[in-house]
């Protein structure tokens, strides 16, 4: 496999004016005729340099350059190019080409999902469907006809607007779709199949109304109307917060089941996993709920992030990515609760974007190289880029930023442009210099930034010392890594727990909560006029992407989780307080000595729950202890079981000690659940967290009528969300009887519903009790598994390997065996699922030697196991490098 350079990016020596294509669907081929109105770029020289088109795994049936038929001697072939000469600056080239979507396995380009035809063209895939300048930087209007069974596949769908349609007289049928807005390759789709659909309107600001469609299969047209209103939402929210307007006469969703990812983006015709559309009360979760709000306002917000002004390479990928992803977390922030949606959020970023940042593929939010684009489509490109969009809103202001949005808007619609143009125009429209703030995009790596305290009674000055480092990564040592810019948003304590004005030293005015702007190396801050040593409240709201550490003891820590004025920093208080009575207990299980949970992380909790006035979701959040992925992240060596051991036993002794206040809140909580129909809002979100969180705590406690209420919600629930929390409970509980009873009911029960029976397949796969890898190899026999579905594999195999740690770690390898085994199936099947599923094996550096060997080996088995596909290729290579 060859690497590809930030650096050797070159302009296109031809560009495509119009793009006309018809498709021919038939059940054992498909045959693509593509019309490319071609000429020479004109920012280049006059020279005709030769036309190189990229095309995969297409077999070419006829060529022609401006009518004239080219024979053999004409053109040149390999298995990734056509190359041609052209004689004048402008011409057309026609091509026509078979290719077989009916047995394309690795769900990129056109293939078949449940009998219906669908595309994934993003990043690479249009080249498998026609020979083209696969490449983001050209951008050409569309004309798309596409014609098949009319009995199989009624509906026909492309970008854009519907303009003919007809038959064709042998049971066939044909569409033709336009879409007037100049697009690269990537965001083209089609699809056609047998399907049902919900239709509404949207009357935009400027009072046009869209058509709003969202297209399922039949059985599931009763599950639509979440994402309906989803969508209404964000067309709302994009015009109110960034002023930004729908273009096209109807919009667009279809829902398919084999998908590699969450959804795409593609014009007009978004194309979603159907996990990430469907979504009603009995049979999806609160989580799956808020997760298909965000998706379809993420998808929806890449109409003009992304797709009016798009990316001029794969590599300024966050351009787009990183700046939806933040604009979707305010948007969901805005519909549910704001403190919530960031806690989840950061929580989600340390555990694994850090581990990312720490592993061996490590790379910049902006990389400069890479092998496979698939393989980039990750947490640091679209987690940690939303964080840098998030700390130039906290620079700029939300007035300059909005500014920012509607110059870059205005300035590059129309254009494929880079991450340096984003900051331009956030530069011209604010007056700030975000120069040094760019190594954010050129760095890889987690910053560490130290912080330590010292106060001056008799001056009544407090000075707080900031000390900034970046580890290595790889490519990139220590020693060359410059300064970031860090956003640290503070405020200073007093003794009664209230805020303390806030005034630097040459400052007249003084706030009370303010942001520092952190940009060397060492930095100190001196604060004037205050009156007592204060207790500083760091990097609120997570104002910037780094590992603050700052010597709290766990009084102070207790002191924050109560009086802080930023919500979110009350729950990081209670993170690092957990973080600390864990290590503690991690040390002790390590030495073999008994285990002794620190009673102040109990009278924490019991003052939270015994408080009714709090936030339910906060206090649910804050029950949660720090998961295992997150201590494997924080420490040195990961010790697998004495993570396990340290926190189950803190789950027990919480269990136990707070049986009354957990069992109360339980029993409350759940007699308004019993009482009040589903509904998909913050406040019932909040409820019903904090009314599982405390089952799963009672659960520990063996006590008969706890069995009996996880029984009786497992039976009598309305939704999905209390149902599977009490199988989860049910499963992971000693009571071997009830927990295969209800596993049973609940196949029965949902068997027919595909996106339920991954729920089942991942409660079985991440339970810790002992026999993990025996239970999963056991369920991948079941009629309702397979291989070829990516979610299936999601929620059995990936959940295995990430979310049972216990097993997946087996100090015997079984569980790497496992994965390996997976891995070298899935890289002839589905390359890229293949290639994500080994992120776990890539970790191999975090653990103890004899895990290390293990994994390693099994790395170096999947290395020579035969014809890697690049995407796996990458990954491994890179791993063992
Ligand atoms: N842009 C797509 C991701 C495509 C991934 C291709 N391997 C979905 C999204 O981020 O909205
Ligand atoms: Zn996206």
């Amino acid at each position: 496999s060859k690497t590809i350079y930030l650096k050797d990016y070159q302009a296109p020596d031809y560009l495509i004016d119009e793009t006309h294509l018809t498709f021919e669907l038939f059940e054992d081929h498909t045959q693509v005729h593509a019309q490319l109105v071609m000429r020479r770029n004109p920012a280049l020289s006059a020279e005709l340099p030769a036309l190189v088109l990229d095309g995969q795994q297409l077999e070419l049936l006829e060529l022609k350059l401006d009518d004239r038929e080219l024979g053999a001697g004409d053109y040149q072939l390999t298995d990734s190019t056509l190359t041609v000469q052209p004689t004048q600056a402008s011409f057309v080239i026609d091509s026509t080409v078979r290719i077989h979507p009916e047995s394309n396995t690795a769900l990129e380009g056109l293939y078949k999902s449940s009998g219906m035809f669908c595309t994934q063209c993003e990043a690479e895939g249009f080249r498998k469907i026609t020979y083209y300048l696969d490449r983001p930087d050209v951008m050409s209007s569309f004309t798309t006809t596409l014609s098949g069974d009319k009995q199989k596949y009624p509906i026909l769908l492309s970008n854009g607007n519907p303009v003919a349609s007809g038959e064709e007289g042998d049971g066939r049928h044909w569409a033709t779709w336009e879409d007037p807005f100049k697009k690269p390759a990537y965001l083209f789709a089609l699809v056609a199949g047998d399907l049902w659909c919900v239709e509404d309107t949207f009357t935009t600001i400027s009072a046009r109304n869209v058509t709003l469609r969202i297209y399922v299969e039949p059985e599931n047209i009763d599950k639509v109307q979440h994402a309906m209103d989803s969508l209404k939402k964000s067309m709302k929210w994009d015009e109110e917060v960034y002023g930004r307007e729908y273009d096209l006469d109807i919009f667009m969703i279809v829902a398919v089941n084999d998908f590699n990812m969450g959804a795409m983006e593609n014009k007009g015709l978004n194309i979603f996993n159907s996990s990430a559309v469907l979504a009603r009360a009995e049979t999806a979760t609160d989580a799956a709920h808020q997760r298909v709000e965000a998706i379809v306002a993420h998808e929806y917000f890449h109409n003009w992030s992304g797709n009016r002004v798009t990316c001029r390479d794969w590599f300024q990928l966050s351009l787009k990515e990183g700046f939806t992803v933040f604009r979707d977390a305010a948007f969901s922030a805005d519909m549910n609760s704001a403190t919530v949606k960031r806690m989840q959020d950061v929580a989600y970023l340390r555990t694994h974007q850090f581990a990312e940042d720490a592993g061996p593929m490590a790379h910049p939010v902006r990389p400069d190289a890479y092998m496979e684009i698939s393989n980039f489509y990750t947490l640091t490109i679209y987690e940690k880029g939303s964080e840098v969009l998030r700390m130039i809103h906290t620079l700029l202001g939300a007035e300059a930023f909005r500014k920012g949005s509607d110059l870059y808007f205005e300035r590059h619609d129309g254009q494929a442009v880079t991450c340096d143009d984003f900051v331009k125009a956030m530069e011209d429209a604010s007056g700030i210099d975000l120069t040094q703030f760019k190594r954010w995009y050129t760095q890889a790596g987690t910053p560490r930034l130290a912080v330590s305290d010292s106060y001056d009674a008799a001056a009544k000055t407090y000075t707080l010392t900031f000390t900034q480092s970046c580890p290595e990564t790889p490519g990139q040592s220590e020693s060359s890594k410059l300064p970031f810019v860090i956003p640290v948003e503070l405020g200073l304590l007093d003794a009664q727990g209230n805020d303390l004005p806030l005034r630097l030293q040459d400052e007249a005015a003084a706030g009370s909560n303010r942001v520092l702007s952190v940009t060397e190396a060492q930095q100190s801050f001196t604060f004037v006029d205050v009156a007592e040593k204060p207790l500083p409240s760091l990097l609120r709201g997570f104002s910037a992407p780094v590992k603050l550490s700052f010597a709290y003891d766990r009084d102070q820590l207790m002191f924050l989780m109560q009086h802080d004025s930023d919500g979110f920093n009350r729950w990081e208080a209670g993170q690092q307080l957990s973080v600390q009575v864990l290590q503690e207990l991690i040390g002790q299980h390590q030495r073999g000595e008994a285990l002794v949970l620190d009673a102040r992380l109990v009278s924490a909790l019991r003052t939270l729950l015994q408080d009714d006035t709090l936030d339910q979701a906060m206090v649910a959040e804050m029950l949660s202890l720090p998961g295992e992925a997150y201590l494997t992240e924080i420490s040195d060596v990961a010790d697998v079981d004495a993570i396990h051991g340290a926190r189950e036993f803190a789950r027990q002794q919480l269990a136990d000690a707070l049986f009354e206040p957990l069992w109360q809140r339980y029993q409350a909580n759940r007699e308004v659940s019993r009482n009040t129909p589903y509904v998909a809002e913050a406040e019932h979100f909040a409820r019903r967290a904090l009314q599982n969180i405390a089952l799963s705590y009672l659960m520990l406690g063996d006590k008969p009528e706890v069995l009996a209420a996880a029984l009786d919600q497992f039976e009598n629930s309305d939704n999905m969300t209390e149902r599977l929390t009490a199988l989860a409970v049910l499963v992971n509980s000693p009571f071997e009887a009830e927990r295969s009873k209800a596993l049973e009911a609940f196949a029965e029960q949902f068997k027919d519903n595909a996106l339920v029976m991954d729920q089942w397949f991942s409660v079985q796969a991440a339970s810790t009790l002992p026999g993990g890898l025996a239970r999963v190899q056991a369920l991948m026999e079941h009629p309702a598994f397979t291989l070829k579905n990516p979610n299936k594999v999601r929620a059995l195999i990936g959940a295995f390997a990430g979310q049972n740690l216990v097993n997946f770690h087996a100090i015997d390898g079984s569980g790497y065996r496992f994965l390996a085994d997976q891995v070298i199936v899935l890289n002839a099947l589905n390359p890229q699922i293949a290639s994500r599923l080994l992120a776990p094996l890539t970790r191999w550096r975090k653990y103890g030697a004899e895990r290390q060997e293990l994994m390693k080996a099994e790395l170096e088995r999947i290395l020579a196991s035969g014809e890697l596909s690049p995407d796996v290729y990458e990954v491994v290579s890179k791993s063992l490098a």
